[in-house]
């Protein structure tokens, strides 16, 4: 039966599973263990052994950052588990590798990543990761790619929707505190600077906002191009100098790629306006901004050109068979097409960084690019700046048709 691991039960279950026991050596005495979960969800342990390192990753019946009070079945761990089974073998060497999960406790074991730290901890320290937006944007292309009706047929389409739309209770949180919260009075809403009082109540009274997200919250729910991670942001990745590892897809289901994408975008574009916070005497942060904001392309663009390889070369389903582009001028039309995918998913991007940059500002969960600013006379003005890009992104669709549109808007704020 399901009960809540702790520091010292945790060590009995590995103990348990003679796969995991041998990858730790020694036994349960000379393990040592940690609990370190610092997400909003679930609790996570690091195990160390003689041999060798583990992490236990486990749900709890609430969400974490709320407590008993905000209930939430337990079943996410399933999913998560089943994105990593489903996506892993087309991004190899870019997730943790994933060694067993455990039903009853609704617990996964994975390698634990060291010497890495999370992303978001490291831009905000004003470390620099030169391979990390390639490498993420590859990592998007790939995963979204393999799983949509270009890399599946529609048997294993249907199979994976099957397994996936089930994710019931994350996507409800994010239909909730990402698209419908924020622009409502719902007393899980919080903002940490007074400063955005007003801010607070222009949105919620700014009725073509409120539209356009719906219609956004509505695409996100109908729009099935392929196995999203469904909480691409920079807290989902960890990273060394020269290495990149995606984790934590629990709100995983199948859904429009450009929520990922969007949401990677949108936690770059929010870390270099937070950057200026976040200086000192010695560290103005300006050059770290730079390259913050430069990561965007980046990002885009090795997003775009793998997918469009994939395309050309990797598509095996059901849509644009090949045997329909026979003519150069078949091909011609092809190719044209393939852009408007391109363009498709970029417009929903920039729309989905938005809505995902107001959540994270007037809604229940904040990021640390922010919230680690802790003079909220400093903290509301950058907070304010990238809410109203998050805005523009919403109502000026027509002004950001490349990754160097965001770039520039960004910095002419
Ligand atoms: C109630 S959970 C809020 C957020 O935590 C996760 O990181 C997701 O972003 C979710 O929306
Ligand atoms: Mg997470």
């Amino acid at each position: 039966g399901y009960h809540a691991l702790d520091e010292r039960t945790v060590l009995d279950f590995l103990d348990g599973v003679p796969d995991l026991r041998a990858r730790l050596g020694g036994s349960p005495e000379s393990w040592a263990v940690q609990e370190v979960g610092d997400g909003n969800l679930n609790m996570v342990f690091l195990v160390d052994g003689p041999d060798g390192s583990l992490c236990v990753k486990q749900s709890l019946p609430y969400v974490r950052a709320a407590g008993e009070s905000w209930p939430l079945p337990l079943d996410r761990a399933f999913y998560e588990q089943a994105y990593y089974r489903a996506v892993g073998p087309h991004v190899e060497g870019l997730t943790p590798h994933f060694y067993y999960y455990e039903p009853a406790l609704y617990a996964l074991v994975m390698e634990k990543l060291s010497p890495h730290i999370i992303l978001r901890r490291g831009l905000i320290e004003g470390r620099r990761y030169p391979d990390v937006a390639r490498h993420v944007g590859d990592y998007a292309a790939r995963a979204c790619f393999a799983t949509s009706d270009f890399g599946l047929t529609i048997e294993e389409k249907a199979e994976l929707n099957a397994t996936f739309a089930r994710n019931t209770s994350l996507i409800r949180i994010t239909a909730e505190v990402v698209f419908t919260d924020p622009l409502s009075t719902s007393p899980r809403n919080r903002w940490t600077s007074p400063e955005l009082d007003d801010l607070a109540r222009t949105f919620r009274a700014d009725s073509a906002l409120k539209a356009t997200v719906a219609d956004w919250g509505w695409r996100f729910l109908t729009n099935g191009e392929a196995l999203i991670h469904g909480d691409l942001h920079s807290g989902s990745v960890m990273v060394t100098e020269t290495d990149t590892r995606v984790m934590d897809p629990e709100f995983s289901f199948v859904g429009p790629i450009g929520f990922d994408v969007g949401a990677f975008i949108a936690n770059l574009v929010m870390n270099f306006f937070a950057q200026p916070g976040h200086a000192s005497a010695s560290d103005d942060r300006r050059a770290q901004a730079d390259w913050v904001l430069d990561q965007v392309p980046v990002f885009w663009d090795a997003f775009e050109s793998r997918f469009l390889s994939l395309l050309e070369t990797g598509s095996r389903g059901d849509v644009y068979t090949a045997g329909l582009f026979t003519s150069p001028a078949d091909q011609q039309a092809l190719a044209t097409q393939r852009r408007a995918i391109l363009d498709k998913i970029f417009g929903d991007a920039v729309a989905y960084a938005g809505v995902k940059t107001i959540r994270r500002i007037l809604g229940f969960a904040h990021n640390a690019d922010f919230e680690r600013i802790t003079d909220h006379a400093k903290r509301a003005p950058l907070e304010t700046k990238s809410i109203q890009l998050a805005r523009r992104f919403l109502l000026e669709p027509e002004s950001f048709r490349t990754a160097a549109d965001i770039v520039a808007a960004a910095r002419a704020i």
